[in-house]
Parts: structure tokens; C-alpha cells; sequence
């Protein structure tokens, strides 16, 4: 039978086979996804044969895969692991205020997710606490973000606006990140009855410092909607990716760079005749974008 990976705890698996039932699994023997070298292959997302003679059943087989996203363990001294795999767009949900989202880490997930041509949208939640001061910066956030070619929504979970997000996940699977306090158990409940989660509840501080892998967990909102929760994570280390590569990752760069004198040898710090400096000097490319550029190229956790 085949099945669809919705939860993985490291060593069970728990997969909605196409009898409409989920069965608890686990992987027998090795499997080896082409192309992957991860210690984890299977991931929640993936596609999969089981066999269901014993009491446990079994994953046999890992489809093909149409992409997936990798993630650093732990930093620096762990391993990729693959957070999730067969994902259409990505969704990070952020706030201004109550807390403020930096735009560090914003672009720190778009670059993550770029990096595996996966689309992306942000949301911005609680409008409602913001002034007019906020609502101009919310503005010119969503003109900045637009204009990098990724979805913008600007809303209040506690108002009617989740329909609008309902729209923007249907037919699709999509992982859904953010910092905690954020309001991604407030918007996922009021999306869907499925997903229950709890509120307000900041786990974060019993977390903190505890090296544990974050496993992704996926909801199913309908036969054709999907929506993957990644708990606990709170940072998007960048996984595998030197210092030329970083520049393709930001849209506003990848076609720009090839204007530096210095080609694809140009990381843009410093270098003479960089088409990147220039257009931060020319506001063609916002000086949010290029300080999260520099401390992505320049941060310890990516020199290789
Ligand atoms: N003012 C306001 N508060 C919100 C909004 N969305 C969520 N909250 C509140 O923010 C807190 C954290 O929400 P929660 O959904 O647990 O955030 P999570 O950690 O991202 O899952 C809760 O007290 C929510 O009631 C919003 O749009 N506006
Ligand atoms: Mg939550
Ligand atoms: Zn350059």
C-alpha cells in the first residue's frame, strides 16, 4: 500500500495510507533515497510503500521526490536532516511588534527555502496592535517583500482574515514556520478543526539549550491541502551553501551579480566595481536585505 508521511519521531513514522487510515511504522532494513547521503531519509511528506503484515508496518520504499527541505540538526556540530520533502510553498508567519519578528530572520527562511526553489509567503500577524507608525512600516515591508517575487498577506488571526489564508493554502502543501508567540496556533485552530494546538503556551524556555532534533508534523486540511508544522525551530541555519552561492538566494542579487567586475569571485563585501554595492548605494536593493546578505556571508555558522 502506498501512503504519505505525516509525523516522524525519529524511529516511528506515522503514515495516512490510501485506505484513509494512518498506520504507525517504522523503516525496516535500509533504504536509500538517490541522491540523499542524510542519516534520515524518510521525512514527513514523503511518499511511501508500506507493508503491513506485522503489528507495526513497515516503510519499504521512499518515492521519488518532487523537493525537500534540509535543515541543520544542530549547530555546527550536527548533521542535515530532512525536514520535510514534496512541499509547493513555504509560509513563515511574523509580527511587527508583540514580539517583532527581525527581518534577519525572515530572510535567513527565505534564503533556506529558496535555496530549494520552494515559494515562499509571508504572513504578518496581529495588524491590530500596530499604529499608524507600524501600519507605514508593515507597508513598505510588504512593498519591499512583493517586490522580491514573494507572497505577502498582512492580517489579525484573531479577526475573520484566516479565510484569506485558507485560500492561500488550498490544493497545496505548505510548511508553516515562525517564532513562537508569533499566532501560528491561533491562525492554524481557526484554519482548521483538524489541527489542534495549543495557544499562548511558550514552550520555549524548557527548550532552550537542549540539542534536539525538530521534527516537522503535517496536518491534513482536506484531500488535496496540507499543512506542515514545524515546531521549536527558532533559527534557519543555512545548510551547505559557500559564500558565491549565498547571492543566488536572494533574488534582487542573482541577476545584478553578474554585473561585478570580479564575476562570480565577488561576494560583495568590499570588492571594487560591485554591482551589488552600488545598487544598496542606489536603493535599488534595500538595506535590510544587504545587512541580512552580509551577516549570512560574513557569520561564523557558514564560513567553509
Ligand atoms: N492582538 C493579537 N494577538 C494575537 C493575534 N494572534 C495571536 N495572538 C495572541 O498571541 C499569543 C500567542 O499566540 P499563539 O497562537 O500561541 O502563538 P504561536 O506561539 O506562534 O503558536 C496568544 O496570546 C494569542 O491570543 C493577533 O492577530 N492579534
Ligand atoms: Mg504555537
Ligand atoms: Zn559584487
Amino acid at each position: 500500500m502506498k501512503g504519505i508521511v505525516m509525523r516522524s519521531t525519529g524511529s516511528f513514522y506515522d503514515v495516512l495510507a490510501t485506505d484513509g487510515k494512518k498506520y504507525n511504522c517504522r523503516v525496516r532494513g535500509k533504504i536509500r533515497l538517490e541522491g540523499i547521503k542524510e542519516t534520515n531519509p524518510v521525512a514527513v511528506g514523503d511518499y511511501v510503500s508500506i507493508d503491513l503484515e506485522h503489528e507495526i508496518g513497515s516503510i519499504t520504499e521512499i518515492l521519488p521526490r518532487k523537493n525537500h527541505i534540509l535543515r541543520q540538526s544542530v549547530k555546527k556540530t550536527g548533521h542535515a536532516h530532512v525536514l520535510a520533502a514534496n512541499i509547493d510553498q513555504a509560509m513563515v508567519v511574523a509580527t511587527l511588534s508583540y514580539p517583532r519578528t527581525s527581518l534577519g530572520f525572515i530572510d535567513r527562511f527565505l534564503v533556506s527555502v529558496e535555496a530549494f526553489r520552494i515559494p515562499q509567503v509571508i504572513i504578518f500577524n496581529k495588524k491590530d496592535l500596530l499604529d499608524e507608525k507600524g501600519m507605514q512600516w508593515l507597508n513598505e515591508l510588504i512593498a519591499l517583500y512583493t517586490g522580491i517575487g514573494v507572497r505577502c498577506f498582512s492580517i489579525s488571526a484573531l479577526e475573520e482574515d484566516q479565510l484569506v489564508i485558507r485560500g492561500v493554502l488550498q490544493d497545496k502543501t505548505t510548511l508553516v514556520a515562525g517564532h513562537s508567540g508569533v499566532g501560528k496556533s491561533t491562525l492554524l485552530n481557526k484554519i482548521s478543526p483538524a489541527i489542534r494546538q495549543s495557544v499562548g503556551e511558550i514552550s520555549d524556555f524548557s527548550e532552550k539549550g537542549i540539542h534536539t532534533t525538530t521534527f516537522a508534523e503535517m496536518f491534513r486540511l482536506d484531500e488535496t491541502t496540507f499543512v506542515i508544522d514545524t515546531p521549536g525551530i527558532k533559527e534557519w541555519g543555512l545548510v551547505d551553501m559557500n559564500q558565491q552561492e549565498i547571492s543566488d538566494y536572494f533574488p534582487e542579487m542573482r541577476e545584478r551579480r553578474l554585473g561585478c567586475k570580479f564575476q562570480s569571485r565577488c561576494i560583495h563585501v568590499n570588492e571594487p566595481k560591485c554591482a551589488i554595492l552600488d545598487a544598496v548605494k542606489s536603493g535599488a536593493i534595500a538595506l535590510s536585505r544587504y545587512e541580512s546578505y552580509l551577516s549570512m556571508v560574513l557569520g561564523e555558522d557558514n564560513r567553509k
